[in-house]
């Protein structure tokens, strides 16, 4: 089957007309300058252009979209925060932009079914402050949570921070509401826990990446809010001993664990380097840290991670550790962590890796893939940070000090080559949090199970026959 490719199109101006007349003038974008920040992403690292960005603010809006875009075959890309990292909300062939931002209202919040139907267009953060007003926890949890949407979220099947203990965006959906391309609408918004009749729709689109229909609303799950929370910042000296901490945390507190972070030493570096108001956590370097933070909706945890740094210590893994001392002490240390990817930027050109391997193989991965990047180019910065309990480490290369950015942004392949083989031969993922997109789909066709591969083509050509959603991303 052939790959179906990006069809430039211009618009003629009654086309554009015709789109307009859906959302109103006022919800139409066509001035250059208006446009950019939809076609561009915060790193700079992919320029699209469109002559028409289109913001709906209801699920018929959206649905006749999709039905005239389908009858003229206009290529659409969904969009919502903008802040995907591997460029699948770019339109990077001229498609008209349909961006979700407006579609952000609660529609249903029942606390006793533990569930929150919302739009998709809600931005994160805010979905966490809705439940967290009717005491409950939406818990997945992001760097870029301020303005990723849910849809956003559902769409890459983003992990975070917390997937540790909840499980990524997909273990958090009960039910979706998609607009298909052709302009049908399923309504798949069911707030049952049980529901076994026939094959789970919904999840088709998890993770689709804009490519199989367009969210506009889901049905959330809800959890206790947590009473207590420890966070603590903690210097080890090695990977290894990381690893050996999460077992003794496990042990000690069970599904308490919410978050377990691994950040070298060069990271703390750039935070402290370039982010404003943010100090090193910790009195004295270390080689490695790991930012820990243990929740729980009922008892006191303080005790527990007590016992787990002072086992830590007892048995040589832990260095020294600080633990949060107030709520401002606590987000101090996740300011850090969320500044990560924006650290980055300043110290010139980053190829980035999203990769996963089983999480007993982190340590000896980050081994050989750092002793792999420095034979492949000496002098290459490794900055391999993340959510060490799932096994994926953002192992991202910053360029060498004072190389040439272009220069070396055009090792990328060359680059994806060097550390994809090294997970390769632990049995990883290239894409473990982020997606396919734009970046890695090329790629997807030489990794993926010939066979796997040829059922998502078939679904695409199913569910999206004239290929005008999100066309040359993913397959
Ligand atoms: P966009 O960037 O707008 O779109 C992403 C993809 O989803 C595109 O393919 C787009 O076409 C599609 N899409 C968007 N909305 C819809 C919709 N309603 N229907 C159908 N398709 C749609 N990701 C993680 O997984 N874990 C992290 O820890 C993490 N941390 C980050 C930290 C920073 C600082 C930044 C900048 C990014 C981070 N990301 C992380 C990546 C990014 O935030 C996530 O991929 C996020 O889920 C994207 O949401 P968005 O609303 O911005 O989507
Ligand atoms: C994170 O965990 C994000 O901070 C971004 O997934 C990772 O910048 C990156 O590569
Ligand atoms: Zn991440």
């Amino acid at each position: 089957m052939n790959r179906i490719e990006p069809t430039p199109k211009r618009l003629t101006p009654d086309l554009i007309g015709r789109f307009k007349a859906i959302v109103g003038e006022k919800y139409a974008v066509t001035d250059p300058h208006d446009i950019a920040a939809y076609v561009t992403e915060e790193r700079m690292l992919y320029h699209g252009h469109s002559q028409l960005v289109l913001r709906p603010g209801s699920t018929p809006e959206v649905s006749a979209i999709c039905k005239l875009a389908n009858e003229t075959q206009t290529p659409l890309v969904p969009q919502g925060g903008n802040t995907g990292l591997v460029g699948g909300q770019t339109p990077h062939h001229g498609e008209v932009v349909v961006s979700l931002r407006r579609m952000d209202r609660v529609r249903d919040l029942d606390p006793q079914s533990n569930t929150m139907t919302c739009e998709s267009g809600m931005v994160l953060l805010n979905a966490q402050k809705h439940a967290s007003e009717a005491d409950r926890l939406f818990p997945l949890s992001l760097g870029a949570e301020g303005s990723c949407t849910i849809g956003g979220n559902l769409s890459t099947n983003a992990g975070g921070n917390t997937a540790l203990a909840y499980g990524v965006a997909r273990d958090l959906v009960i039910g979706l509401e998609v607009v298909l391309a052709d302009g049908r609408v399923l309504n798949a918004l069911s707030k049952l826990k049980k529901d076994n009749t026939g094959y789970n729709l919904h999840n088709l689109f998890i993770g689709a990446e804009g490519t199989l229909g367009i969210i506009t609303a889901a049905v959330l799950k809800l959890f206790p809010k947590p009473r207590a929370v420890e966070t603590a910042f903690i210097g080890l000296k090695s990977p290894k001993d990381a690893l050996a901490l999460l077992g003794v945390a496990r042990a000690e507190a069970s599904g308490a664990v919410t978050s377990f972070e691994l950040v070298p030493e060069i990271v703390i570096e750039f935070c402290v380097r370039h982010g404003s108001g943010i100090r090193d956590p910790m009195p004295t370097r270390h080689p490695w840290y790991v930012l820990m933070e243990l929740t729980s909706p009922a008892a006191s945890l303080s005790e527990t991670m007590e016992t787990i740094l002072s086992r830590g210590m007892e048995e040589g893994l832990v260095e020294d550790a600080v633990i949060a001392t107030s709520l401002q002490h606590r987000r101090s240390f996740w300011d850090l962590r969320d500044f990560v990817t924006h650290s980055q930027k300043p110290e010139g050109g980053s190829i980035k890796h999203d990769v996963s391997v089983p999480v007993a193989s982190v340590p000896e991965f980050l081994d050989k893939a750092s002793a792999a990047v420095v034979r492949f180019m000496p002098g290459a910065r490794v900055v391999p940070f993340g959510h060490l309990g799932d096994g994926n480490i953002h192992f991202n290369i910053s360029q060498p000090i004072g190389a040439d950015k272009e220069a070396f942004l055009g090792s990328w392949r060359a680059m994806n080559d060097v550390v994809h083989g090294v997970v390769a031969e632990f049995g990883g993922s290239i894409s473990a949090e982020h997606g396919i997109g734009y970046m890695k789909r090329d790629e997807l066709a030489h990794v993926k199970d010939p066979v796997a591969l040829q059922l998502m083509r078939q679904l695409k050509a199913t569910l999206d026959p004239n290929g005008i959603l999100n066309p040359g991303k993913v397959v």
